[in-house]
């Protein structure tokens, strides 16, 4: 990087928005083969140049991450009954969520046994990327402490995603926010290591490692396009290994192996976003990402309240 280095509010900032944004701009591609989108953009920078036209609208990944936030600035930790109640609060079905995530959050809302229902939906639970998607935060308060980041990333999952996957993949996700809002300048290898180093699946070990020596974008797509996290998450970390010092590569090469997009650009713009600062996301995205009620100026007041939070608690 040629610019001073990020403070570390701008970190924080730069990762929530990150996200909103990367969801917000995957969100028009979601589902899309990626033949269709090579096709369309020849690139992932034409792809960031030229967005679709109009307000970028969030989708379930960035409400979500709302409620994460939310629960940490209130309790410091993650506190089950206030994180379903923030999840219950924000829940806006046509934000789009996925199939088990809609119905547990709609029992949540319903005051019925949504526990039960996230361990039962699916056979051992859900291992969707519900998690991952949502889990920056707790990257972001917990970076110096990984034993607790752990931990915390566990249990902001449970409320949808019990499944080991569901729970290593936010533990990922949120492992690869903390240790990008530590570097200046990224070393790869070393990167790598310390996110998997605490990976107890080989579904998650195999790949992160063969991500560390990923060196040709065109093999970016072997680690997944879909909404399971062993096909999305690494994916993620992948295209910020390839291009650390690109909000718009990251995101945006992401976005052209199309599937998943809004959530593998949610979890790779978070993660490229705690690296890079907010100034490191182009200011046309940011500038078109909606801003009513919870948009973009809410985002940012809750990624300051998060950051003052975290600053209080070292001392
Ligand atoms: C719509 C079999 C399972 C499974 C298991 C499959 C939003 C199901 C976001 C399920 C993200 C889907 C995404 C998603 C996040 C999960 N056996 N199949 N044990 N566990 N699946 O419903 O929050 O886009 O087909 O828990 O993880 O943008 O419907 O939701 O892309 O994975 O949804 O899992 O989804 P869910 P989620
Ligand atoms: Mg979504
Ligand atoms: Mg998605």
């Amino acid at each position: 990087m040629s610019n001073p280095p990020p403070t570390l509010d701008e970190r924080f900032i730069g990762s929530l928005l990150g996200l909103a944004v990367g969801d917000a701009l995957g969100a028009h591609f979601e589902g899309r083969a990626a033949a269709y989108m090579t096709r369309t953009y020849s690139s992932a920078q034409e792809l960031i140049d030229n967005p679709p036209p109009g307000e970028l609208w969030y989708t379930d990944d960035t409400q979500m991450m709302i409620g994460v936030a939310e629960t940490l600035v209130e309790c410091v930790r993650i506190d089950d009954r206030v994180l379903c109640r923030r999840f219950a609060d924000n829940f806006l079905p046509q934000r789009g969520y996925g199939r088990g995530a809609r119905l547990v959050l709609e029992a949540m809302v319903d005051g019925h046994d949504h526990q039960y229902l996230a361990e039962n939906l699916f056979p051992g639970g859900s291992f969707g990327n519900g998690a991952a998607m949502r889990v920056a935060p707790v990257g972001l308060m917990f970076r110096d402490n990984h034993d607790e980041l752990w931990e915390q990333a566990r249990l902001s999952s449970l409320p949808t995603h019990v499944h080991p996957h569901g729970v290593e993949g936010a533990q990922v996700i949120a492992m690869a926010v903390a240790v990008a809002t530590k570097v200046e300048t990224l070393d790869r290898e070393a990167y790598f290591y310390e996110v998997s180093q605490r990976c107890t699946s080989l579904e998650f070990r195999g790949p992160l490692t063969r991500a560390a020596k990923l060196d040709d974008l065109r093999d970016l797509g072997l680690f997944g396009n879909g909404i399971e996290a062993t096909d999305s998450v690494v994916t993620a970390v992948a295209s910020f290994g390839l291009t650390p010092d690109s909000f718009a590569k990251t995101i945006g090469n992401v976005i052209l192996l199309g599937g998943d997009t809004d959530t593998l650009a949610a979890m790779a713009g978070a993660i490229s976003g705690a690296y890079l600062g907010v100034q490191g996301i182009p200011a046309h995205l940011v500038d078109r990402l909606e801003d009513r009620k919870q948009g973009k100026s809410f985002i940012e007041e809750l990624a300051r309240e998060l950051w003052r939070v975290h600053h209080a608690d070292l001392g």
